[in-house]
């Protein structure tokens, strides 16, 4: 009940903000040191813009801590699944390293950001982009604890991953740990809402302020960024999976996309790998012929571990900021962004907004001002409803070339266009 009115609220609110922005900038009220530039500009909805990007910035460390303990003690049950398991998981992580390097050429090749007003984007001085080499002698913490005070993300992902794995050779004993770390996953996510619930106030000023600031200049450069992320997704939905599908499993992409739009209209409405996971189940189940032995460890595992849409906003979305700040991102950086996406992902559980504070992340990862997400901020929760429906598509395709080299899909319901169809 509650998620529908929250993208309400965030698209009111939005639409709102882009009012009193505008009107503002239009009626020259917004002049440099006037109250309103001030007191309200950058005083009022500055504050309220900080206070919600820095409750996104608090989440990042015990939720990637959290969730990618979980993440990797989930994966631990391979043992068990054996070949599905790891196949799954290689196929989730290819997908997603695709899915980021397709939205990094993207948005490159087509400089979206770019040509900002200075004026409009504090004079950020982003520090020297550290080598690939001392990004991976970096990788390991001296000391996590530390690491995690400072928000040293990729040295938090590495710890949480080798914890991770050393609870599971630890096996039965370490049953107590793993259920802590899945609560303590749960009551993250828990934290996630709680702060999401506060976007519709922040939205409303970021995007205020913003286009006091910029006035119809935003409105163009975020149409920039909007219709590149949502091309990236398209392209990476209809070309990249059902090549990949096609290649890997030798069946008809068509059948696919038509019996799959259910599942997208649930995750679009929902914002929610994981609230989708019964309807991707039963679609993948009773429509697309693959087997519930396969279908009921892949899809909940892919909720979890496999997020291309996301991985793509992050791709587009650090390349619009850097842009929008004037910041040089080498081929390292951009290596670190697809590794940041792909780890990032592996704990996250599917749940609205998560991908929102995932890319705060990227961006202290790759030097970038946490700030820059208030530019995007406003339209983050449109975007959210179409990457999700590509999130839940990545984890049925690969589900289904699982169930087909595992000999575990049905090919006849497959190719049946009226298989499964029920009164929904
Ligand atoms: N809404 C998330 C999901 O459910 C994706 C995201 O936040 O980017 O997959």
């Amino acid at each position: 009940i509650t998620k529908p009115n929250l993208t309400l609220q965030v698209i009111i609110a939005m639409l709102a903000g882009i009012t009193v922005g505008l009107l503002l900038n239009i009626s020259g009220l917004n002049s440099t040191g006037s109250f309103v530039n001030e007191y309200i500009v950058n005083g009022l909805f500055q504050g309220i813009g900080k206070l919600f990007i820095n409750a996104l910035k608090m989440l990042v460390v015990p939720l990637v801590l959290f969730s990618l303990i979980c993440g990797v003690c989930g994966i631990g049950n391979l043992s068990i699944l054996g070949r599905v398991g790891m196949k799954s998981f290689l196929l989730y992580i290819l997908t997603t390293a695709i899915a980021v390097a397709t939205a990094i050429l993207f948005a490159t090749t087509t400089g979206i950001g770019q040509g900002m007003q200075a004026s409009a984007t504090a004079s950020f001085s982003a520090k020297e982009a550290p080598a690939l080499i001392d990004v991976l002698t970096n990788m390991i913490p001296t000391n996590p604890f530390a690491a995690m005070a400072n928000g040293e993300m990729l040295q938090v992902i590495f710890f949480a991953i080798l914890l991770g794995v050393s609870i599971l050779m630890v096996g039965r004993k370490a049953k107590s740990l793993i259920e802590g770390a899945e609560l303590a996953n749960e009551v993250m996510m828990k934290m996630v809402s709680i702060v999401m619930a506060a976007a519709p106030y922040a939205v409303f000023a970021l995007i205020a302020k913003a286009m006091a600031e910029l006035g119809f200049d935003l409105l163009s450069v975020l149409a920039g960024y909007v219709l590149v992320l949502i091309a990236a997704l398209m392209f990476h939905l209809f070309g990249t999976l059902m090549v990949l599908l096609k290649l890997l499993s030798g069946l008809s992409p068509m059948h696919f996309i038509r019996k799959m739009r259910n599942v997208q209209v649930f995750a679009f409405s929902t914002s929610s790998s994981n609230a989708t996971i019964p309807v991707t189940i039963r679609t993948v189940t009773e429509r697309l012929g693959v087997n519930n032995s396969v279908a009921s460890f892949t899809v909940p595992f892919g909720a979890t571990i496999n997020m291309d849409g996301t991985a793509i906003m992050q791709g587009v979305a650090t390349v619009f900021i850097a842009n929008v700040y004037a910041v040089h991102l080498g081929l390292t950086d951009y290596l670190v962004v697809i590794a940041m996406a792909v780890l990032a992902s592996i704990g996250t559980a599917g749940v609205p907004g998560v991908g929102l504070i995932m890319l705060s992340m990227v961006f202290v990862q790759v030097g970038l001002p946490v700030e820059g997400i208030g530019l995007i901020l406003g339209v983050d929760r449109l975007l959210d409803m179409i990457r999700t429906a590509v999130n839940v598509s990545g984890d049925s395709m690969v589900s289904v070339v699982v169930a087909k080299s595992e000999g575990k899909l049905n090919e006849t319901i497959y190719n049946d266009p009226m298989a499964g169809v029920t009164s929904d």
